[in-house]
């Protein structure tokens, strides 16, 4: 589908998306907003507008834009070695993962770059896991995934996905997935009667489904299940992790830790990509010398800007303002969606929240996103009517309450 930008988007906006048509492949379909500065909550456009940014690139700015410790360390690390390659060891990556290892409490952790790479690496571990310790039969390991699932686009991440627009003609599949609905504990008792099932790969909160939240004890009710039958727990955080919920991990929520943890996002703060699968050594260890890894994974600068993007979230209490100002933010969308009936529903832990949008007289969740462009906030819709919002977690409670009264104007005067 082509879009032609209207008319009233002023020259700079208009050429910068114009070149985009012209030379980018069109594989997504942006707001039409172009983007030259950010700062903390705020990002500005090419034509000086500020908006307060309610998508956090899908929550890897959790630190806010361009956070000034991240950025000196990105700076202070580029001017001395930004990579190695792990053919040689280097003074950073040693000292990265002992803090890391620390602030998740886990023996070891490999380092990747993007999410879907630590989804990989998560999937071939908990293979080698199965095949070398569980003494699944060669090539017969099963994975188990939640109907709705997403973690990323490459074939072995599509191969379990149950939406179209992430399979449709992009076959054949990865074999050796099993698919469940999720929140249903009764369905992974099922699954998990096949011995040959190596793990459980689920996220904590489904974010691209439409921020889905399951019930209280599903994820812990999960992870006792796989004990029980010898089942590794693999938790996506990619998007719920580095205090989005309210809390370090959404899994500290229900007071258990996963077998494999997958951090991805904010992990660096929206400042470089930087991914980790952590775990114990019985794991992790299954994995030999020259049996997986990548050119960029666990780079000195990557492993720079994660420590300080860590050290922000801890130093600056990110997880408890997001359960401080998540709360307000629920509170007043449910007390709105009594005063229209435009909101069907609001869900959310923390500062990763959603409201569902009943289209009607022709106007959907693209026009109330349109709407609150203008009045400055950016958000963007997910699968047609939902609306996903997620601040920045340095956001003020002022902030929160101003971007609340944003999203009422827009929504009553629909
Ligand atoms: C896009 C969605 C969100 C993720 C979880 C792993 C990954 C993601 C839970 C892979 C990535 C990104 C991908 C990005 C948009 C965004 C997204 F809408 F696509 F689904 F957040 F919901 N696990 N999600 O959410 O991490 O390889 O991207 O670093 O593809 O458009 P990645």
């Amino acid at each position: 589908m082509v879009v032609t930008p209207p008319d009233a988007l002023q020259n700079a906006t208009r050429q910068a998306i114009e070149l985009e048509e012209k030379y980018g492949a069109h594989n997504y379909h942006p707001l039409p907003v172009v983007l030259s500065r950010g700062e903390g909550v705020y990002l500005w456009d090419v034509e000086g507008r500020r908006y307060f940014d309610f998508l956090s690139a899908y929550s890897a700015v959790n630190q806010g834009h361009c956070h000034p410790k991240i950025i000196r360390a990105l700076v202070e690390q580029a001017q001395r070695l930004t990579l190695t390659s792990r053919a040689f060891h280097n003074d950073v990556l040693g000292r990265y993962e002992q803090f890391v290892c620390g602030y998740f409490g886990y023996d070891k952790v490999l380092t990747m770059n993007t999410g879907v790479e630590g989804g990989e690496t998560a999937v071939k571990l908990c293979r080698k896991w199965a095949y070398t310790v569980k003494g699944v039969p060669a090539n017969q390991a099963r994975i188990v995934f939640a109907r709705g699932n997403f973690w990323g686009r490459t074939l072995g991440a599509i191969s379990s996905s149950t939406d179209s627009s992430s399979t449709q003609d992009f076959g054949p599949f990865m074999p050796g997935y099993d698919l469940i609905p999720y929140n249903d504990l009764n369905a992974l008792d099922q699954a998990l009667q096949n011995p040959n099932v190596a793990g459980f790969m689920v996220e904590p909160i489904q974010g691209e489904a439409g921020v889905v939240v399951p019930d209280e004890g599903y994820l812990a009710g999960a992870y006792r299940r796989c004990r029980d039958k010898n089942v590794l727990f693999i938790a996506d955080e990619v998007q719920t992790g580095i205090a989005r919920t309210g809390k370090r991990l959404a899994c500290d929520h229900e007071g258990f830790q996963p077998d494999i943890l997958v951090l991805g996002k904010a992990l660096s703060g929206g400042v470089y990509p930087v991914s980790a699968v952590l775990a114990r050594d019985e794991i992790m260890l299954t994995i030999k010398p020259g049996e997986h890894g990548s050119t960029y994974g666990g780079n000195p600068l990557a492993c720079a800007v994660a420590t300080a993007a860590l050290e922000v979230v801890r130093d600056e209490g990110l997880a408890e303002n997001a359960a401080v100002t998540g709360e307000i933010f629920r509170g007043r969308m449910r007390a709105l969606q009594t005063r229209t009936d435009r909101i069907t529903a609001v869900r959310g832990k923390g500062l990763l929240n959603a409201i569902d949008i009943r289209d009607g007289d022709g106007k959907s969740a693209w026009d109330v996103c349109l709407a609150l462009r203008d009045r400055g906030l950016l958000a963007k819709p997910t699968h047609g009517d939902k609306i996903r919002f997620a601040p920045p977690l340095v956001i003020t409670e002022a902030q929160i309450h101003a971007c609340c009264d944003i999203i009422e104007a827009v929504v009553l005067a629909f």
